[in-house]
C-alpha cells in the first residue's frame, strides 16, 4: 500500500519481518531522543515468538549512543541482541553484557561514523531511522537525536523510516547535517562558534534503498532529573569558584569559553550553578546532550545557545519547546555526533569539559565505566571525545559511594578511561584539585588532601608514603587493597563508622 509517499507503507510487524537473524541493524537517535520505537518493539515480539519455537533470533545493534526503552530495553529483555556498540544505559543490556551473554563494544562516540565508512564493522544490513518526513528524492528530516543517522542512511543496504507524528517538523530549523568524506579528502570543519551552521537541514538516502515506511506517534520517553542534592551543589560551587578565579587571573577570557556538560545530576547542577551566578558572563554550550536544565537556562538567558547532538528532554519539556519554538530555533544547533563531538572542533573552540567519574586514582586517572574493573555501567560515551581535547578538562564525583563503604579516590583505578595526561582538574564535594603542572607525587598529595573524604585520607597518605620510591609510587601488592576489602568484607575500610556519612 502507498499513501502520500512513493515508499511502501508497512505495519511495524511487517517491517520487523524484513530484518533477518544475525543482521547488523543500525538505528537512529542519540539517547532515547530520535531512536525508533515501533519497529524495535515489533522486533522484540518477533524474537520472543521465534525463541519460543526454538529458533535463534539475535541482531547486532549499532546506534548513536544509548537508545530508548522501546529499543534497547525491549530487545535486551527478549535476549535478541548478540553484539552492541557504542554505548548503553539499558539495565537489561547491562545485565547481558556483565554476564557474558552480549558482546558490548564501548567506543568513543565521535569514532563510530568513521569505523562504519572504513567498513570495519562489515555491511549494515538494515537501518531503522526516525524522521518527520522523507521526500521522494531521498531527503530525510530527522527528529530529536541526530546521532549517526546520516551515516547509516548512506551506508546501510536497506532502510526503514519510522515517520513519527509526535515530533515537530520545525526541528529541521535547528538541524545542520554535515558529513565528512573519507580521508585523505577531509578539509577543516568550518565551525568557529558553537552556533555556526555549515550543512543542510536534512540527511540523504538513495530512495531505492527505502524498503518501507512505518507510521508512529510514540514520544521519546525521556525522563527529567531530580533537583540537585547537597553533594552536587557543593561540587558545582567548587567548579564555579574555580572558573571565576581562572577568569580573574586571565587564563580564561572574560567572555568565557564554550562549555561541554556530561550527563547526570552533578553535571546539571554545575551548569545551573554557572548560569545562575551573577558573576558569570553569559556563555554558549558545545556538547552532545541537551537536557531539561539546559533548556531552562537558554530560556532564562544565562546560556546564549547550544550545539548538541540530541534534545534529550523529558516528554513534557519537549512539548513545551515545540510550543515555544520561535524562541529557540536559532539558539540550538542539532548536529551528527561526528561533528558535535569532533575533537578538532572542541580543541579549536577551547571547550571547557565537565564530566563525571566512577572513581579517580591518586595520580589522576579516571574510571567512568566499570565498577571494580569488571562490571560495565554505561560506557565511555562522548566523555573521551571532549576531555582529551578540551581547553580545560574537569572530572567530578562524590568522594564516597554506597554510604561511605566506597571511596571514589583510590590508589589505582580498577579500570582506566581517561589518563593522567589529559585529566586536569578533579572535584568532589570536599574540594578541587588543580593538577596542572604537578609531577605524580605532588598530584597524589593534592588529590588526597583536596578531594578524598577525610575518613579515607590517612589510608591514602599512608599508601603513598609507604610505597616504593619511583617517578610514580605504587605498591603493586596493595594497590587494589581497598577494592579487595570491599569485595571480601562489603566495605573498603571495614572498621569505618558509617554513621558519619550521608545517604550517598
Ligand atoms: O549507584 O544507582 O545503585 O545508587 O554508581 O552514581 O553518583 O549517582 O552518578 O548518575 O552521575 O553517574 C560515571 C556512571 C556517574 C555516569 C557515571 C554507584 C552509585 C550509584 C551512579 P545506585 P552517581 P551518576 C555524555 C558523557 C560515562 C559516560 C559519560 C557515566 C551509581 O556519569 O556513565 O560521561 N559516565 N558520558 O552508588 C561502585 C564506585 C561508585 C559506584 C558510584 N566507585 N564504585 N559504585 N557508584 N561510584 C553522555 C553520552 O555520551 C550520551
Amino acid at each position: 500500500m502507498t499513501t502520500g509517499t512513493p515508499f511502501p507503507e508497512l505495519s511495524a510487524e511487517d517491517a520487523a519481518e524484513l530484518i533477518p537473524h544475525d543482521a547488523m541493524l543500525a538505528v537512529s537517535g542519540f539517547t532515547p531522543a530520535g531512536s525508533p520505537k515501533a519497529v524495535p518493539r515489533a522486533l522484540a515480539r518477533r524474537a520472543r515468538t521465534l525463541h519460543e519455537s526454538g529458533q535463534p533470533f539475535r541482531v547486532r545493534l549499532l546506534s548513536g549512543a544509548s537508545t530508548g526503552e522501546a529499543c534497547d530495553d525491549q530487545l535486551g529483555l527478549a535476549e535478541a541482541v548478540s553484539w552492541r556498540a557504542p554505548y548503553l544505559t539499558s539495565a537489561p543490556l547491562r545485565k547481558l553484557a556483565n554476564s557474558g551473554k552480549l558482546d558490548f563494544v564501548d567506543m568513543h562516540l565521535s569514532h563510530v561514523s568513521q569505523v562504519v565508512l572504513e567498513g570495519f564493522l562489515g555491511p549494515i544490513d538494515v537501518a531503522v531511522v526516525e524522521a518527520t518526513e522523507v521526500t521522494p528524492d531521498g531527503k530525510v528530516y530527522l527528529t530529536t537525536g541526530i546521532g549517526n543517522a546520516p551515516t547509516f542512511l548512506q551506508y546501510a543496504d536497506q532502510v526503514i523510516i519510522e515517520l513519527n507524528a509526535r515530533h515537530s517538523p520545525r526541528l529541521r530549523e535547528m538541524t545542520d547535517i554535515f558529513m565528512l568524506p573519507p580521508p585523505p579528502n577531509r578539509r577543516p570543519i568550518p565551525i568557529h562558534d558553537p552556533l555556526d551552521k555549515i550543512g543542510t537541514p536534512h540527511a540523504l538516502v538513495d530512495p531505492k534503498k527505502v524498503i518501507g515506511i512505518v507510521r508512529n506517534d510514540e514520544p521519546d520517553g525521556g525522563r527529567g532529573f531530580a533537583p540537585p542534592d547537597e553533594t552536587s551543589r557543593r561540587i558545582a560551587g567548587h567548579v564555579a569558584q574555580f572558573l571565576l578565579d581562572e577568569m580573574a587571573v586571565g587564563r580564561i577570557p572574560s567572555g568565557f569559553l564554550p562549555l561541554q556538560s556530561g550527563v547526570g545530576n552533578v553535571c546539571n547542577a554545575v551548569l545551573a550553578g554557572l548560569a545562575e551566578s551573577s558573576d558569570f558572563p553569559k556563555f554558549k554550550v558545545f556538547t552532545e546532550v541537551l537536557q531539561d536544565a539546559m533548556l531552562d537556562l537558554i530560556a532564562a538567558g544565562g546560556v546564549l545557545g547550544a550545539s548538541t547532538c540530541s534534545l534529550t528532554l523529558s516528554d513534557d519539556k519537549l512539548g513545551w519547546l515545540y510550543d515555544h519554538f520561535d524562541e529557540f530555533a536559532d539558539r540550538i544547533v542539532l548536529r551528527p555526533q561526528e561533528i558535535s563531538n569532533n575533537p578538532g572542533v572542541a580543541r579549536r573552540l577551547g571547550v571547557i569539559a565537565t564530566n563525571t567519574a566512577i572513581e579517580v586514582d591518586i595520580y589522576g586517572h579516571a574510571n567512568s565505566t566499570h565498577f571494580f574493573g569488571t562490571q560495565v555501567m554505561n560506557g565511555l560515551g562522548g566523555s573521551g571525545d571532549f576531555e582529551r581535547n578540551a581547553f580545560l578538562s574537569i572530572f567530578m564525583c562524590p568522594s564516597v559511594a554506597k554510604g561511605g563503604k566506597i571511596s571514589t579516590i583510590v590508589p589505582m583505578c580498577s579500570h582506566v578511561d581517561h589518563s593522567e595526561h589529559s585529566v586536569q582538574i578533579i572535584v568532589t564535594e570536599q574540594g578541587l584539585a588543580d593538577l596542572r603542572g604537578l609531577a605524580p607525587v605532588a598530584r597524589a598529595r593534592r588529590i588526597i588532601d583536596h578531594c578524598a573524604h577525610p575518613a579515607f585520607r590517612d589510608y591514602l597518605h599512608h599508601y603513598l608514603e609507604s610505597s616504593p620510591q619511583g617517578h610514580i609510587r605504587h605498591d603493586l601488592r596493595r594497590c587494589f587493597e581497598l577494592h579487595s576489602n570491599f569485595l571480601e568484607h562489603g566495605a573498603m575500610l571495614p572498621d569505618l563508622d558509617l554513621s558519619q556519612f550521608g545517604p550517598r
